[in-house]
């Protein structure tokens, strides 16, 4: 069944400060066909992240901004529905960059054959998938936890956050999440055991963190920058070790903040502080996969996913995002499993 329509979203305009849906436009399409040595990919699964915004905004990015007109960027997990290729066959589930559509070619070079006895199809981008890893190997590999640390992690209920949080817990660590709803801090300290969380929305962030990690901080998972990260900064404890995994704080802005401005704090802690991107442990995700499935099916790992049907509906969903109305992994479910 892959004859008719093919819906994709594509980038209209270049938004400045947070995008709106008027920056992205529905096309319909007959349905495109694999030519010699590709495949055509139903979708099923669509992630919806932050980095999309640097990639239709101007700023620096790895692969540059993406063009006007061009279908939206993000991972999907999807069915093989026809195949030119030998090495995939029709039925086969697979994951790749296949961008905001309900159909998609590709040689295959990108796609990677999803485990299924791992767990649900759509972990696959979410707690087994991009951000699993990105959590496994920011906080494991660029933190180096021991136990008894104390590790704050910010954006706590969010698809990175979330994970790192469990993980320091199974590694040992007193563990502190910022998030900004009551609903998202009762999350993770009565759901995910966190030890405690802070509502940067309405406590004082400095006051706060300084009451629940008397002693300082020794690993601090950044994901959002600003004054979050201002006020750890200040409470950070000897040897403490940052992780930049993101500064969602900035993405909306037309002028990034400057800062941070307390830099001397790395200075007087003899602190660390490290940028990451996921793809660099690329050759090491089918280890950090299999270890959160086992946690997982130990029952030592639970995760969340706000699920938005349609794809009509991921322009609304991704800027939704950026604001903190998900809670959990974004994820848009396209067509049935
Ligand atoms: P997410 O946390 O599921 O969703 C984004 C969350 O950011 C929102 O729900 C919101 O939660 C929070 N947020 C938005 N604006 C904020 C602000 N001004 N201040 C503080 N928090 C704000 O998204 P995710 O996929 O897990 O990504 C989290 C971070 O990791 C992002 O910075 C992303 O860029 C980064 N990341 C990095 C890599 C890498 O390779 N380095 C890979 C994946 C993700 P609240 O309701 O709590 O505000
Ligand atoms: C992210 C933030 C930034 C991310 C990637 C980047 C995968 C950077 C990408 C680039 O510069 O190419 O959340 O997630």
């Amino acid at each position: 069944m892959a004859d008719g329509t093919n819906r994709k979203i594509t980038l209209k305009s270049r938004p400045s400060g947070y995008p709106t849906p008027t920056d992205f436009e529905m096309i319909e399409e007959p349905i495109p066909q694999p030519g010699e040595g590709e495949v055509l990919v139903q979708a099923i699964w669509l992630s919806l992240d932050p980095y999309m915004r640097g990639r239709i905004g101007e700023g620096a990015s790895m692969a540059g901004p993406l063009p006007l007109g061009e279908v939206m960027i993000g991972g999907v997990v999807g069915r093989i529905v026809k195949s030119r290729n030998p090495s995939f066959s029709a039925g086969e589930i697979v994951e790749g960059n296949l961008g905001w559509q309900e159909y998609a070619t590709s040689n295959g070079t990108d796609l990677r054959r999803v485990d299924a006895s791992l767990g649900p199809l759509s972990t696959a981008l979410s707690v087994l998938g991009m951000t699993g890893m990105t959590a496994y190997f920011g906080f494991l590999d660029v933190c180096e936890p021991k136990p008894g640390d104390v590790v704050v992690v910010s954006a706590a209920s969010g698809a990175v956050g979330q994970v790192v949080g469990q993980i320091a817990k199974i590694a040992g660590c007193y563990v502190v999440g910022t998030a900004g709803s009551q609903d998202k801090i009762d999350y993770i300290v009565k759901e995910l055991g966190f030890d405690a969380g802070i509502n940067y929305k309405t406590e004082n962030i400095g006051e706060a963190i300084a009451a629940v990690c008397p002693n300082g901080i020794d690993v601090y998972f950044d994901n959002v920058g600003g004054p979050v990260t201002d006020a750890v900064m200040e409470n950070l404890a000897l040897r403490a070790r940052i992780a930049i995994c993101g500064q969602i704080s900035q993405y909306n802005l037309s002028e990034p903040e400057m800062g941070p401005r307390n830099i001397r704090m790395l200075n007087i802690r003899q602190a660390k502080m490290e940028g990451f991107l996921v793809f660099q442990f690329a050759n090491r995700h089918d280890e950090g996969r299999q270890r959160i499935a086992q946690w997982i099916r130990e029952g030592k790992l639970k995760y969340r996913e706000d699920i938005v049907e349609g794809i009509e509906n991921a322009p609304t969903a991704f800027i939704g995002m950026l604001r903190g109305e998900n809670f959990g992994k974004m994820l848009i479910k396209i067509s049935d499993e």
